[in-house]
């Protein structure tokens, strides 16, 4: 078995989030998958970080796992210019689709989500995976705080961004890194040991896109408390999604799949980027230095084509769809070429 990935995921837990968590939690709980959880960061974005608290708290209790994954309060607010603009046209006010749930409270530790990132990451120097699919705040705190910080991180895999400027909150710009740019800005200044590995919108937009009938007949048809929870998150969505995308999209959940099997990923482009800070229209924008002006190493490693059907296949074991998956080459990014 390949060396265990430790990993800590940071989420503003969305729908996409949900899904992402519940793929995340199966690896940990499978003894043959050398993938284990450590924490959950919450932060900011999808909606406000009082409703992520309580989403993740709910993803985990249906997973069962409420007695090993700690989950902890981060950021409440963006690095510097606070919005109150959320996604709560796609993921209702609660994040969560404003499903018809019993109240639960939040098992939240004491430990703030910064501090629990900077002593995981010396805790386990050199060997820790952070998965961000919310809005960088949590992790640029981090850094400010400790300037050690990416230096002993093992990799950081994120959704966010995009690599043509095409844009969803905004005309050009995605909404996580929209919702906090100087995070982002922070995050892609820092020395990583490796490239930071980027799941863009557009790939999430063009390549992962599934027709609706597929989240309805073929995932929605799972049965597990996990498929149920996911179905009733995402029933409203569903029920309009035609408008929004022509199709169903689950931008979040493509970070730990492309993680765990490497028969997903078809095309990676290695870039040097930054982001735009200033621009009145483009604020929130990668910018990749595509005709390579700056004479900077690449900081990002971007996945651009994905294979659709192995993507599929692993949202439907995320859900216990499918008993086995074929993990043999998992647990190690293999890049095509
Ligand atoms: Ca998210």
């Amino acid at each position: 078995m390949p060396e265990e990935r430790l990993v800590v995921i940071d989420t503003d837990a969305g729908l996409d989030d949900a899904l992402a968590l519940f793929i995340s939690l199966r690896a940990h709980k499978q003894a043959d998958i050398a993938w284990r959880i450590l924490g959950i960061t919450c932060v900011h974005g999808n909606t406000a970080l009082d409703n992520v608290c309580v989403n993740v708290t709910r993803v985990v209790e249906v997973a069962k796992l409420s007695d090993e994954i700690p989950i902890f309060r981060g950021a409440d607010r963006p690095l510097v210019y606070r919005t109150e603009k959320r996604s709560s046209f796609y993921h209702g006010t609660d994040g969560f689709g404003d499903a018809d749930f019993s109240k639960i409270e939040p098992r939240i530790e004491h430990e703030h989500a910064v501090h629990a990132l900077v002593r995981l990451a010396h805790e386990y120097e050199g060997k820790l995976t952070i998965i961000a699919i919310g809005p960088l705040t949590n992790i640029a705190l981090a850094i400010n705080m400790d300037p050690t910080f990416s230096q002993s991180i093992k990799e950081l895999c994120v959704m966010g961004g995009n690599v043509w400027g095409v844009g969803n909150i905004r005309a050009c710009a995605e909404f996580n890194f929209w919702a906090d740019p100087e995070s982002v800005h922070v995050v892609l200044e820092s020395p990583w040991r490796q490239p930071i590995l980027l799941i863009p919108w557009e790939t999430c937009k063009i390549e992962a896109k599934m027709p609706l009938e597929w989240r309805t007949d073929v995932l929605g048809k799972v049965t597990s408390s996990e498929a149920d929870m996911m179905n009733a998150i995402e029933e409203k969505i569903l029920s309009r999604n035609t408008k929004i995308h022509d199709g169903w999209v689950s931008c979040d959940a493509l970070v730990p799949a492309v993680m765990l099997s490497s028969k997903i990923t078809m095309e990676v482009q290695s870039h040097f980027c930054r982001i735009e800070l200033n621009g009145f229209h483009t604020r929130g924008q990668l910018v990749l230095d595509r005709p390579r002006l700056s004479g900077e190493e690449d900081n990002v490693l971007a996945v651009t084509k994905i294979d659709l059907q192995e993507y599929e296949k692993m949202l439907v074991w995320g859900l216990y769809g499918i008993d086995e998956i074929d993990f043999s080459m998992s647990n190690h990014i293999v890049f095509p070429a």
